[in-house]
């Protein structure tokens, strides 16, 4: 029988939640001192504010007892479990906010919304107070938040690594329809969730120089010397009383102030080595485009490594007594590349401070490690110059040479005579020429290939998606799939239905409870009892009654925000992402334009009316990204202040998108726009949330939408443009995006009044490198696709002049989503990547 998370059953079984009720008495006493005490402190403190961090603290107390039995019951499994603990390494965690889930979790909604009222404050003004932990950049970061809920529900002994970045993403502000972007100072009011563990504190370092000893073994001896210290945040499960845990590192000073330097009147040298410590953890990086910064990042990618794995080696030896077992209880993650140094360090650990031999150390490396890709973009692969490995990490990098020559040996024997090959593989990118990586390649300069480091050094690799892992396995790691085939798998990606149905929707989730009974919070493959109902009127108008509500309210914000009035009844379409040129919201932003001429040209015409909604944050050196959204700005300005278009189409950019915006918008779509070039988004999760809260899709034959088209029938979705088989081609016999513009005069047009200064009050320069790239390479083929994305909106609207029909699509999409829920996928992790099956 296959080793899933439900041989925890007994352990889950004797955690059941009792019944809600229970804690009341108990949250209520600790919601009440921490009120008062929030309130000696602050005096007239900001009414909700307070509140909201007496709740958490209250929430915080409960959530420990949960965290404590969790522990202990993890800690009894004993070595013959079939279950590993889970150690994910991520530099994001995009967690957003927690008061909601944590109320939910603890069955205790209704009791705090009491005690806020008799207060004078409404629940939803109090969880408003609270800043979304913004820890990520987007999907990557994202869905590491959604696998800690996973695993808590799953019941899963699991801890979650990060770093605890002092200021978040940042936050996005538009001036003059131009992106600013300011720190993010998500903790200024303090954090009530987190519990600082003063007690685990490890030594991490860097630079200095590796000595050769007596006996031949070798020791790092670092220049500088940090202390990790983890704060904790707990994640609780909705159906049982086990947690989850985010461990969060805090880099300090190992050494006081330079006291002599201090007493010389030098104060900031004297501290200067407290600054460095800090700055490990001020920011999580949007971008690396400068010199200095891609350092930091890198001590922030082995500072979270090294400090989780002591962790980790720490909790085995206590609860094991050796290390002979780590590999076989113990699962290391690594989310993308970014901790891809944990191998290297793991090996370090195990070699020079705890006298494993290289084999043992190696063999209990490979069975611990396990890797997930999230990117096909070549240029996207992290590698780092092998001169700022040597510098930072003098001992690692023997440790990857050393990985390197005894895999390179490998496939010698395996492949001989094919010296092409080992060039290909080679965890070293040797600088000659392009460079198979890309990315900041070629220039001559050697690198380490992160991603080849985490092929090498796990038993799994997985994609993201279906299609994803198809083509990683046929283009990017094609070498390395032929050297190890059974390495490589599928998980789809999921998304967690309690933050994204059940708070984000609370009309939608009661409309179902109604209708087929609460199974679905448990278990959303129960969704499918909706099918029979997909014919059913009355269903249809209930289900119409919750969207209305969900758009009345981001109406509202939309007035309030930026005061467009749209109209309630308008068709919702909405492209909420990261700006990326791949993404192609620039293709968005040319349909939006079409309609606009041919509504000015044919006001008559029986238009449905659209109300298209933007929102996304672009990496501060993205100059095209940004271009992108001036131009949303440019168009929107004309657009909803032409008189001749009324209120037949709007078109709004919501500043400052993030996970509780989304909360927000995603219940309101009608449409929603999952439109990257055939080949590129390795899954989406948007895509998911979406249909989830019964938005149609208009998509790309990319990433998850395939899946998610197969789950609920190709018929309902809006699928268009070309697949990557034709993409491929496409470009093979040379693509012309001239020729797309000459034969479609809507299209012409477009690009013509863009170029013109339409939308730029006659600068005819704004946009010039922006249509020079359209016309010239249109590397993501928005030519290409234009026309077929056009008649898909066509077919859009025509589907939404018939509400009946409309809305039995609605409910065959979100019977057909069970199996986007990141429970799903967390268990199919554990049945192929982390169980102790899958070691072979
Ligand atoms: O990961 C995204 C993919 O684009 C998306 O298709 C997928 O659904 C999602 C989850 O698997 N990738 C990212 O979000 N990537 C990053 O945010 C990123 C962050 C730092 C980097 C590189 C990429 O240095």
């Amino acid at each position: 029988s296959s080793a899933t998370a439900q041989d925890l059953a007994p352990a889950k079984a004797s955690l059941t939640a009792g019944a809600a009720s229970a804690a009341s008495p108990a949250l209520i006493a600790a919601f009440g001192q921490a009120l008062q005490r929030e309130r000696l402190i602050a005096g007239t403190a900001d009414g909700p504010q307070a509140l909201m961090r007496a709740a958490a603290k209250a929430c915080r107390e409960l959530l420990g007892q949960r965290w404590a039995q969790t522990q202990a019951a993890d800690a009894a499994r004993g070595p013959a479990a079939a279950v590993r603990r889970v150690h994910y390494l991520s530099m994001e965690f995009l967690m957003g906010r927690a008061l909601g889930n944590a109320l939910a979790a603890l069955k205790l909604d209704d009791t705090l919304r009491a005690a806020f009222a008799a207060e004078g404050q409404s629940l939803p003004d109090v969880l408003e107070r609270e800043n979304d932990a913004a820890l990520g950049n987007g999907g990557l970061g994202r869905l590491a938040a959604c696998f800690l809920d996973s695993f808590a529900e799953l019941g899963l002994p699991s801890f979650g690594y990060g770093l605890r970045y002092q200021y978040g993403m940042f936050k996005q502000s538009i001036q003059h329809g131009r992106q600013i972007e300011a720190p993010d100072d998500w903790m200024a009011l303090g954090n009530a969730w987190e519990i600082p563990r003063p007690e685990l504190r490890y030594p991490v370092g860097f630079g200095g120089r590796v000595e050769v000893q007596a006996h031949g073994a070798r020791r790092w001896l670092p220049q500088e010397q940090l202390v990790a210290q983890a704060y904790d945040f707990i994640v609780p499960a909705h159906h049982s009383e086990r947690v989850s845990t985010l461990r969060q590192w805090q880099a300090q000073a190992l050494a006081p102030i330079d006291f002599a330097v201090f007493c010389q009147g030098e104060h900031a040298a004297a501290a200067a080595h407290r600054v460095q410590a800090d700055a490990i953890n001020w920011v999580l990086y949007p971008d690396d485009s400068t010199e200095s910064g891609r350092l930091l990042r890198l001590k922030q990618e082995a500072f979270l490594v090294s400090a989780s794995l002591q962790d980790l080696i720490a909790r085995h030896l206590r609860e094991f007594g050796s290390l002979d077992l780590l590999g076989r209880a113990n699962a290391i993650h690594l989310n993308d590349t970014h901790p891809a140094l944990a191998p290297a360090e793991l090996m370090r650990l195990l070699l020079d401070e705890h006298a494993v031999g290289w084999d043992q150390a190696w063999a209990i490396t490979r069975q611990a490690v396990s890797y997930t890709n999230h990117t096909l973009m070549p240029e996207a692969l992290e590698t780092w110059p092998v001169r700022m490995v040597e510098a930072l990490l003098p001992r690692h990098l023997e440790i990857v040479y050393e990985i390197n020559h005894r895999f390179l040996e490998e496939v010698k024997q395996r492949f001989p005579g094919d010296d092409d090959l080992l060039r290909r593989v080679s965890l070293i990118d040797e600088g000659q020429g392009q460079g198979d990586h890309g990315g900041h390649g070629g220039h001559g300069e050697r690198r380490v290939r992160m991603a080849a480091l985490s092929i090498v050094a796990s038993h799994r690799v997985n994609g993201v998606a279906a299609l994803h892992s198809d083509l990683m396995v046929q283009t990017i790691f094609a070498d390395y799939a032929r050297i190890f085939p059974e390495r490589f798998h599928n998980v789809t990606n999921g998304v967690t239905p309690r933050r994204w149905l059940q708070q984000a929707n609370p009309s939608l989730s009661a409309l179902l409870d109604r209708r087929i009974g609460p199974a679905w919070r448990k278990d959303l493959d129960a969704l499918a009892d909706l099918r029979p109902l997909a014919s059913d009127r009355a269903f249809g108008a209930e289900l119409q009654a919750v969207k209305r509500e969900n758009k009345q309210r981001l109406a509202d914000r939309i007035q309030r925000e930026l005061g467009v009035t749209v109209r309630v009844d308008s068709l919702f379409d909405v492209q909420i992402k990261r700006i990326h040129e791949y993404k192609r919201q620039l293709l968005n932003l040319l349909h939006v334009i079409s309609r606009y001429q041919a509504i000015v040209a044919n006001p008559q015409a029986g238009w449905v009316p659209r109300t298209v909604v933007i929102a996304g944050k672009a990496a501060s050196a993205y100059v095209m990204a940004k271009s992108v959204i001036q131009l949303a700005h440019d168009v929107g300005r004309v657009i909803n202040s032409d008189p001749r278009v009324g209120d037949r189409l709007k078109l709004v950019f919501l500043p400052n998108y993030g996970v509780s915006l989304a909360e927000t918008i995603i219940p309101a779509a009608d449409l929603s726009e999952q439109i990257s070039t055939a080949g590129t988004e390795a899954s989406g999760t948007g895509n998911m949330k979406f249909a989830l809260n019964g938005a149609l899709t208009i998509g790309t034959w990319d990433g998850a939408n395939i899946e998610m088209a197969q789950a609920f029938g190709e018929a309902n979705m809006f699928t268009f443009g070309l697949r990557t088989d034709e993409v491929e081609a496409l470009k093979q016999q040379g693509y012309e995006p001239r020729h797309h513009v000459e034969k479609n005069p809507p299209l012409r047009a477009v690009i013509d009044a863009i170029a013109r200064g339409d939308f730029s009050l006659g600068d005819s320069g704004r946009y010039r490198a922006l249509i020079d790239k359209l016309l010239g390479e249109d590397v993501y083929l928005l030519m290409a696709d234009f026309a077929d994305y056009v008649k898909a909106q066509e077919r859009v609207d025509a589907l939404f002049r018939d509400p009946q029909a409309w809305a039995e699509r609605v409910v065959l999409n979100i019977a057909g989503m069970g199996m986007f829920s990141s429970d799903r996928t967390i268990q199919d992790y554990v049945d192929r990547v982390w169980s102790v099956k899958s070691l072979g």
